[in-house]
């Protein structure tokens, strides 16, 4: 198990589209295990393995609370199969864009069909934080960010700023 560094804004990789796991291995799994290493860490309650700059469709959540049991999920090759017209407003953050945060609007339920660790399909029907999570983690997969959501006049503010940030950790070695 290792923790593995997070990708941030504005790296390419973020907008790739993940590529579908064919099977699942004991390699897939030790991925899974790495990132909710590094969810945990961060903290976050969910993680796309392109955070890791790895672009495959794997995600890891855990949306228990603080005094709850932790709840690792492992999500493979999840996909949006229905959602519902009521929507619901979250406050967002992406480990990936660090400190920054914003209300973004979505269905308030999902279904979600996905691969399980052993390698069977599965189904999951979402509300809550949960759903919000998966809509955000299944955006992940797709190259699509939080920040995608919201004004066009506040994304490019952000994008500036972390485009200004890593320019300065790319040369303060210099
Ligand atoms: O840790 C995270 N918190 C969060 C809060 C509201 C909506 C979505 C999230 S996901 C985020 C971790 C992350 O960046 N996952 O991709
Ligand atoms: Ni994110």
């Amino acid at each position: 198990m290792s923790i593995k560094p997070l990708i941030l804004l504005p790296d390419p990789v973020l907008r790739r589209q993940s590529d579908p796991i064919e099977r699942v291995d004991d390699a897939v799994l030790a991925l899974a295990d790495d990132m909710l290493e590094t969810m945990y860490d961060a903290p976050g309650i969910g993680l796309a393995a392109v955070q890791v700059g790895i672009p495959r469709r794997l995600l890891v959540v855990d949306c228990s609370r603080e005094d709850e049991d932790q709840a690792p999920m492992v999500f493979i090759n999840p996909q949006v199969v229905a959602s519902s017209d009521e929507r619901s407003t979250y406050e967002e953050g992406c480990l990936s864009i660090p400190d920054y945060y914003a209300e973004v609007e979505r269905p308030m339920q999902v279904t979600v069909d996905y691969v399980d660790r052993l390698g069977k399909q599965q189904q999951i029907e979402a509300d809550g934080l949960l759903a919000t999570c998966l809509q955000h983690e299944i955006d992940h997969l797709n190259g699509i960010l939080f920040i995608d959501h919201i004004s066009k006049l506040k994304r490019d503010m952000v994008v500036k700023k972390f485009t200004k940030l890593a320019k300065g950790r790319s040369t303060a070695a210099l």
